[in-house]
């Protein structure tokens, strides 16, 4: 049977990996994980992989990975010992930007879903078939030639393919003692935002089936009580896109998760989607905590250039509900978007402190490549270069825009969190922010993000400290 393993240079658990890993071990082929900034310090993946031979290394990316990641494809091929070893990428990045199969080191990408197209090439390798270059979903370099082959229908019934492979990951005590397990519910968002993946792929699937899919409410909590048996929770975490899109889904999977699971629970959600009666409901079911999308408290950036289709009134009149049941809540905000003024940063800033949010994730505007925003920012020549935008490497990264205000507004970013908790120093930081980055503003950020974990997942100070402590450059 053939030998694959993944390498994920930060610690979070990646469903895509977990599923891709449960399917093809289920077809009886051996996979494994290295997460390189939990190895010791002196840690060589190159030798490592030399020494354990795998038919197959998997990377699944998003565009912040694609530096690192390609870096070290490049040295696996170097590596004689590593000659029979294909190196394959799938994940967001390559469906988004498929012309990273050219990079050095990149044998393979896969684009879109992965479960069939991967068992197949490990069936292949089994069998001693060489020739890859037919398996659908896959693009291959051969002979020079680089054959890009068709999609595959979408998978119909996600209910058929075993639960994710939680093991991979467990083996490292940072993600396995979080007392909070992840679970996904569901596949594809219906909505058309113009920075994210999902407009780019209801186009690319488009006549391969339905792209937004539910699994079974009965499904999702077997998966939970497998996941309680096997490693225990104290908390829940609903992490999908699409939560709180379809109600009778949602009320009929809350019904069974008071009765069967009773343990608190947070989620993801979608302003537009929440009324009284669903929070509610939510309430009632233990969700102590949900975050959800501002991205800009401007209206022209939020719903012209963004289009995210929600009103101010609705988003003041979902925060007060939430307060009313008693949920926490997290808004995400995107700072330094395209064409952003100073004051439009601060209509961000000041949304967040009229819905008295308990905490925001507070991002830099990246242009991912294959997005409706990504083609705007290349249109009005506002990216610094395509290859700068396909190497951002850093969560929190630096704007790659170039426009005027840059730098007060990536300062403000980093200083949200004081202006939420008093605002009567929002003056003082309209000041500040015209100082040159430094430690002071990146500290607050830091504390800002810790926070956030400390909330959605429910951390005492020592626990989260912990977390701090162990993950590295996951903060960095
Ligand atoms: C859950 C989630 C997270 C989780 C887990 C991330 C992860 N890498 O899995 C967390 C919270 C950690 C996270 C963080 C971030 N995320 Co995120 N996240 C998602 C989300 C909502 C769902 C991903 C998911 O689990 N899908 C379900 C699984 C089953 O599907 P999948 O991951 O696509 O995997 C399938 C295929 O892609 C393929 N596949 C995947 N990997 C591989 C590898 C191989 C070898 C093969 C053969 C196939 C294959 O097979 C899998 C099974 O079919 C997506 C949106 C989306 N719908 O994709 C955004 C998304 C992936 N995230 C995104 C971003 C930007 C981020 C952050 C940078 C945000 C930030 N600033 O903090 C970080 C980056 C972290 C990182 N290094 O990946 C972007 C990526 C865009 C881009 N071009 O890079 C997305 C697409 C959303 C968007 N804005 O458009 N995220
Ligand atoms: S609602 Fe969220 S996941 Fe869905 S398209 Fe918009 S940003 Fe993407």
């Amino acid at each position: 049977m053939a030998k694959m393993i993944f390498v994920q240079d930060v610690a979070f658990e990646a469903f895509g990996v977990e599923y891709l890993s449960a399917y093809v071990k289920s077809k009886g082929h051996t996979v494994d994980l290295i997460i390189l900034n939990q190895e010791k310090n002196n840690f060589n993946p190159v030798a490592y992989l030399a020494d354990q031979k795998p038919d197959v290394v998997g990377f699944s990316i998003t565009t912040i990975d694609h530096q690192w990641s390609t870096a070290l494809a490049k040295k696996i091929r170097q590596e004689e010992r590593l000659a029979g070893t294909l190196v394959i990428f799938g994940g967001a990045h390559p469906t988004m930007s498929p012309s990273m199969i050219e990079d050095d080191g990149v044998d393979m990408i896969c684009v879109g879903e992965g479960e069939y197209a991967l068992a197949e090439l490990l069936d292949h390798i089994d069998k001693g078939v060489r020739d890859h270059s037919t398996i659908k979903n896959i693009y291959v370099k051969k002979d020079g030639h680089v054959f890009k082959n068709e999609l595959r229908p979408l998978i119909e019934n996600y209910d058929l393919l075993p639960f994710p492979d939680r093991d991979i990951y467990f083996k490292y005590p940072i993600l396995r003692d979080m007392t909070t397990k992840k679970f996904f519910s569901a596949r594809g968002c219906p909505y058309h935002c113009t920075y994210c993946n999902n407009h780019y792929y209801q186009k690319l699937f488009a006549g391969l089936g339905k792209y937004v899919v539910y699994r079974r409410p009965e499904h999702v909590i077997e998966e939970i009580k497998y996941v309680r048996q096997k490693y225990g929770f104290k908390h829940v975490y609903l992490a999908a896109e699409t939560v709180t899109t379809n109600h009778p889904w949602l009320k009929k999977f809350l019904e069974l998760y008071k009765k069967e699971i009773a343990v608190p629970f947070s989620c993801l959600s979608r302003v537009n989607e929440l009324d009284e009666d669903i929070i509610k409901n939510l309430a009632d079911a233990g969700c102590y905590f949900t975050s959800f999308g501002l991205e800009s408290g401007s209206d022209r950036l939020r719903n012209g250039l963004l289009k995210r289709g929600m009103s101010r009134e609705k988003l003041l009149e979902v925060a007060a509900l939430l307060h009313k049941y008693k949920i926490k809540f997290l808004v995400h905000q995107i700072f330094a978007l395209p064409t952003e003024t100073i004051e439009e940063a601060f209509e961000t800033v000041h949304m967040c402190v009229r819905m008295k949010a308990d905490s925001t994730w507070s991002t830099i505007f990246q242009p991912y490549k294959g997005t409706e925003i990504y083609q705007y920012c290349k249109t009005n020549n506002l990216l610094v270069s395509e290859e700068v935008s396909e190497n951002v490497n850093s969560l929190y990264a630096q704007s790659t825009l170039k426009q005027p205000h840059i730098k007060e507004i990536s300062n403000l970013q980093k200083l949200v969190l004081i202006c939420l908790k008093c605002p009567v120093a929002i003056p003082l930081i309209r000041a500040a922010i015209k100082l040159p980055n430094n430690i002071f503003f990146e500290f607050i950020s830091k504390i800002n993000m810790l926070i956030s974990f400390r909330l959605r997942y429910r951390l005492g100070y020592v626990e989260m400290l912990g977390m701090y402590l162990r993950s590295k450059k996951r903060f960095g």
